[in-house]
């Protein structure tokens, strides 16, 4: 199978070609695509070669799947060229997430509602992918009614110059350009992406709108605050979730244990619980501090970590692409 990989050398980009070969994903090419100052250069895949392409000789190559880490922009432009020349588009950007007319894809979640037909697919928000993994079979179980979400994002969700900013700062070096407005070392900014005219950060309202499509159900209500953190490993998120009906601890913890991709590291009385330092790396969403709140009924806390660049957004995808290949649509 022919895959374009179209972003293919920025940090995400970067992950998806090592879960693409981790995975041992069915390519017999691989298209990977960057900016035009890139063309040319060579990126490596399974020990071979490959030549950076410009995006319309991807398109003109006719690749079964592409998968998109190139920003919202090339998306809105270039996917649905992809999509006209036949070609299966799965997109890590924003831009096609809340169309009513695209699927937004967390594959132990809903994969069901994709078709041969779903040319454009859109990839959730990593702080999304890692919520809807607990939320949606808790919401099978006990219904939820409302949702207060805390994150404390890694900077690796702003790319790689984040990281240099953090880095630098932590040798001293004030010479580097900053991404964020303020130092992120020795802080954390309450500020993830820009801010919108409700006074709510752009990933605040991915946080609010993408869970509820994904989970297929808008019964229930989401409000969240979208913290960056000097952290490399990984997102975490602290989850407050009220439900509808009654529910057991023991048994909570039995299902987020029997959920594919979930993992509960959960004994206080050790000091168990997940971190990102821990999640770095792996393909799971690691779920602890799991309690009761103690001031309302029906309503439990829970403390969620994972990897923001795998299944927060290369693994992910590349399971959506399984997903497509298993079932025979592409
Ligand atoms: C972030 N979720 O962490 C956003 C984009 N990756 O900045």
């Amino acid at each position: 199978m022919k895959v374009a990989v179209v972003g293919s050398t920025g940090m995400v980009g970067q992950v998806m070609l090592k879960v693409l070969e981790e995975r041992n994903f069915p390519i017999t090419e691989l298209i990977p695509v960057a900016s035009e100052k890139s063309i040319g250069k060579k990126v490596k895949y399974k020990q071979e070669e490959y030549t950076i392409v410009s995006i319309n000789d991807a398109i003109a190559a006719k690749p079964e799947i592409a998968i998109f880490s190139a920003g919202g922009s090339t998306s809105l432009e270039f996917a649905p060229k992809f999509a006209e020349a036949g070609i299966t588009v799965i997109d890590n950007s924003s831009a096609w997430r809340m169309d009513p007319d695209k699927k937004l894809v967390v594959p132990e979640i809903n994969a069901d509602v994709l078709t041969a037909g779903d040319k454009i697919i859109a990839n959730p928000n990593c702080s999304t992918i890692q919520l809807v993994m607990v939320l949606g079979p808790l919401n099978k179980k006990y219904d939820l009614k409302r949702v207060v979400v805390s994150t404390y994002q890694s900077v690796t969700g702003t790319g790689k110059a984040a990281v240099d900013q953090l880095n630098a700062e932590i040798n001293g070096d004030g010479s580097i350009a900053k991404v964020y407005p303020y130092q992120i070392f020795k802080n954390a900014l309450p500020h993830c992406d820009v801010f919108a005219d409700d006074d709510y950060t752009k990933e605040e309202i991915k946080l609010m709108k993408e869970p509820k499509k994904i989970l297929g159900d808008d019964t229930f209500n989401l409000t969240a605050t979208a913290v960056r953190v000097p952290v490399q490993g990984g997102h975490s998120e602290s989850v407050n979730i009220e439900f509808e009906n009654e529910f057991e601890l023991e048994e909570v913890r039995k299902i987020l244990s029997e959920t594919p991709g979930v993992v509960v590291i959960d004994d206080v009385k050790n000091n168990q619980y997940p971190m990102p330092i821990h999640s770095e790396g792996k393909d799971e969403v690691f779920v602890g501090r799991i309690r009761r709140d103690l001031s309302q009924p029906k309503t439990l806390n829970l403390w969620i970590v994972a990897d923001n660049l795998r299944k927060g957004a290369a693994t992910n995808a590349v399971q959506i692409a399984e997903y497509l290949v298993a079932n025979n649509l592409v």
